[in-house]
């Protein structure tokens, strides 16, 4: 398929990149593009060569599903050196025209032309330490040359594009075109021939490559802030090391080294565990099952009933994504409280400089408050974030089905209640949908979208699409207690108060999981949280008639057979009054800077537990904590697959990567599962379940999958026997 076009402008040929849905330089473009190049070279009406990126934006890298493919098959990633080599040589002046996002291979093409402009609103960068690899066409050794080792360090290493002004003052680009940048770049183009040869030529540049004195401080400085601000990652390492050899190497030699770190970055687990993580973020959204033509419901105006913390985050972001919001509670007091946090938490924006004060005003001013049901009638969506009780839901429930419109989205933000039984309040359940989102709503990048057994098709597009306006990523998961993300949640924390009782101590465990990459340790999430969350559902599991236990695990209501014994602290932390941050206590101790601290109380209290439970308590080794923890989730994840609650191993790493703190280079739990290998992972499940009981029961999927050698990579590719249909509403 052709995707290079040519328009001549009286002497200005304008070549058009045209490979949506972001012009990735895939295999087509690689292989036309230099052809284009060299017949226009040779063309005597050809003055000068203007390249642009049709659609909404410039190139926006390599093609990151043939970096996949090289990562797995350990092939060679794509090769743009002589694409390269014939722009920077060709005679004519090459003007590279920026418009959108022109990030990775993108920008690395344009640094081979000869000029650069952008429109004011482009953003330029190289992202590719966020896939876990780092500039590989060049682009080290260019940026280097235009922008300055510090400029180049801060760029490879943050990962973050900059915008077109940015770009100017460091070099980047000669000229930020106001209006319609193929013009601008065209009449740029024209200047440039009136002005005649040589042309400048990057790789040429040496200006600023420092000298090995004056580059030793920034070359230190830029290795604290990759080790500080990208703790773990392998990357940003890789690319200072190649940015410090295009100030030691000659160009081409310096293209060289380059060339075999990317290559290094590609085919490494981290690597192949971040690009995973990107496709499986963007794949989330393709739900299986979901007709292609189920069309999302269009959204102006959402309802949010209940205005406590989940109930103000979610304002926040709906209000941020340019939405009109009301925001209603019981009583006038509770909605003034959640708007003066709202205003608060703009206000510390503005002093920030993160928000200006009319982007602040803006949004402040989209947000509305209501009293009781009132915003119900004009909403397209409503979104319930009362209190987590189930007859209070159902109340809530039963009076929007009353106030709201026939084809408005009715939602609940619930994080562990049954969406049917909550739907079954309405006369409309194919409208009910779960928006799970995780606090602080604002801020947190996922929303588990749960589907119920009557949700429809129609209502899911509308969900997955609310997801992408809020800039959030939006994972289906089918119904079930905790859903996929907190029903996993619970074995691994419960396995790390087990841990505790059997003699780590929280701050060990924590200590663990954080070395590992873990955002937070598990017993300082359960003191964000608050401790009672997870009390309440104990009790309200305690509260009634427990089911068989081959239902309740089908059902996922307990992380326990009945035969087997509950953590004995937690409970008692609460009964204590230790709710965690909120109360200044809970598994650790918090001062006003909210850093955990570890406190005699608790390890008194966690041993006097174990003595009168005849437990005795023994030195336990770091690996074991991060076996039996990390473990528990894959474990309990194989389930959640197994039973159909998430369709996808991916899509469980994609809410543990945007919902709990996952880190990015291990590629989610199932990922680093399949990285570890299921056979061994398996054994020594096997193994605990042996030695520490019935909680450990190997998940049959996971049995089957290491018995075959598989991988739940190879799993997802199996083709599924897919649930019952939506109804299609
Ligand atoms: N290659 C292939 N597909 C890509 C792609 C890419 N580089 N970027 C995006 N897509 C697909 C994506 O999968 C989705 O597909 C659709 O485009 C829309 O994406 C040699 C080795 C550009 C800012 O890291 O950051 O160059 O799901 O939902 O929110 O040194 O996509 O619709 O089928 O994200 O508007 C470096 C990655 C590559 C940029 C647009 N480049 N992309 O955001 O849309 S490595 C990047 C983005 C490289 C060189 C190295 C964003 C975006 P689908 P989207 P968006």
């Amino acid at each position: 398929m052709n995707q290079v076009f040519v328009t001549p402008t009286d002497g200005i040929a304008v070549v058009q990149i045209d490979n949506p849905p972001v012009n990735a330089l895939s295999r087509d473009v690689r292989e036309q593009l230099p052809v284009v190049v060299a017949q226009l070279a040779d063309d005597k009406a050809v003055d000068a060569i203007v390249i642009v990126g049709a659609g909404r934006t410039f190139v926006a890298g390599a093609d990151i599903k043939e970096l996949e493919e090289a990562a797995w098959s350990g092939g060679e990633p794509p090769d743009l050196h002589d694409l390269l080599r014939l722009v920077e040589e060709c005679p004519k002046p090459i003007v590279m025209a920026m418009h959108g996002t022109a990030l990775g291979g993108g920008l690395e093409l344009a640094m081979a032309g000869h000029y650069r402009v952008a429109a004011a609103g482009a953003r330029m960068g190289q992202p590719e330490v966020n896939l876990g690899i780092i500039p590989g066409a060049e682009g080290t050794q260019r940026l280097t040359r235009l922008v300055g080792v510090e400029k180049a360090i801060e760029l490879c290493v943050s990962g973050k594009p900059i915008g077109a002004d940015e770009a100017k003052q460091a070099g980047l680009i000669d000229q930020v075109i106001d209006g319609d940048p193929t013009l601008g770049a065209v009449s740029f183009a024209r200047e440039a021939v009136r002005r005649g040869a040589p042309h400048p030529r990057t790789r040429d540049r040496a200006d600023k490559l420092g000298t090995a004195e004056s580059n030793a401080p920034i070359f230190a400085r830029g290795l604290e802030m990759a080790r500080t601000t990208r703790r773990h990652q392998t990357a940003p390492l890789a690319a200072i090391e190649a940015i410090e050899a295009a100030t030691t190497l000659p160009f081409d030699e310096g293209c060289r080294r380059e060339r075999a770190i990317s290559a290094a970055c590609v085919r490494s687990d981290q690597g192949r565990a971040m690009v995973h993580a990107f496709l499986a973020e963007r794949n989330a959204a393709k739900v299986p099952d979901l007709p292609k033509d189920a069309r999302p419901a269009e959204l102006k105006e959402v309802a949010i009933i209940g205005a406590g913390t989940m109930g103000v985050g979610i304002a926040m972001a709906c209000a941020n994504a340019g939405l009109r919001v009301t925001l209603s509670d019981v009583g006038p007091e509770a909605v003034d409280r959640g708007l003066a946090t709202i205003r608060r938490s703009y206000e510390s924006s503005v002093t920030r400089g993160r928000l200006s004060t009319e982007a602040a005003g803006d949004r402040l001013g989209r947000i509305q408050p209501r009293a009781g049901f009132d915003g119900c009638e004009p909403a397209d969506l409503v979104i319930e974030a009362v209190f987590e009780n189930l007859a209070l839901k159902q109340q809530v429930f039963a009076e929007i089905d009353r106030r709201a419109r026939p084809d408005c989205v009715l939602a609940t933000n619930t994080s562990t209640l049954d969406i049917d039984r909550i739907a079954a309040a309405t006369g409309r359940p194919a409208s009910v949908v779960g928006l799970h989102f995780f606090s602080p709503a604002n801020v947190m990048r996922l929303i588990e979208i749960i589907r119920g057994d009557r949700t429809g098709t129609g209502v899911l597009a509308t969900a997955l699409a609310f997801a992408k306006r809020l800039g959030k990523v939006g994972v289906v998961v089918r119904n079930g207690p905790g859903f996929a993300g907190n029903r996993m949640m619970f074995p691994y924390m419960y396995e790390a108060q087990f841990l505790a009782e059997e003699g780590a101590t929280p701050e060990q465990v924590d200590r663990v999981l954080t070395d590992w990459g873990m955002a937070m340790g598990i017993f300082a999430v359960d003191d964000m949280g608050g401790l009672d969350v997870a009390w309440r559902i104990r009790q309200e599991k305690r509260g009634r008639t427990p089911f068989p236990p081959e239902v309740e695990r089908k059902r996922g209501t307990t992380p326990f057979p009945a035969n087997e014994r509950e953590p004995l602290v937690a409970d008692k932390l609460v009964e204590m009054g230790r709710l965690g941050q909120k109360t200044g206590k809970g598994w650790f101790r918090y001062g006003d800077d909210r850093r955990p601290i570890p406190d005699p109380e608790v390890l008194n209290l966690i041993e006097s537990a174990a003595s009168s439970a005849g437990i005795r308590r023994r030195q336990i080794g770091d690996e074991e904590i991060l076996e039996r923890t990390i473990y528990a989730l894959i474990n309990e994840g194989a389930r959640v697959l197994e039973e159909g609650v998430a369709s996808r191993a991916a899509d469980i790493d994609v809410i543990y990567l945007t919902g709990y703190g996952f880190p990015a280079f291990r590629g989610g739990p199932m990922f680093y599962a399949d990285t570890i290998g299921l056979a061994a992972i398996h054994d020594r499940i096997a193994a605990f379940h042996r030695e520490l009981g019935p909680r450990w029961k190997p998940a049959p999927l996971l049995a089957r999958l290491a018995r075959e050698g598989s991988t739940f990579r190879q799993f997802d590719a199996e083709p599924k026997r897919t649930a019952a249909p939506a109804s299609r509403s």
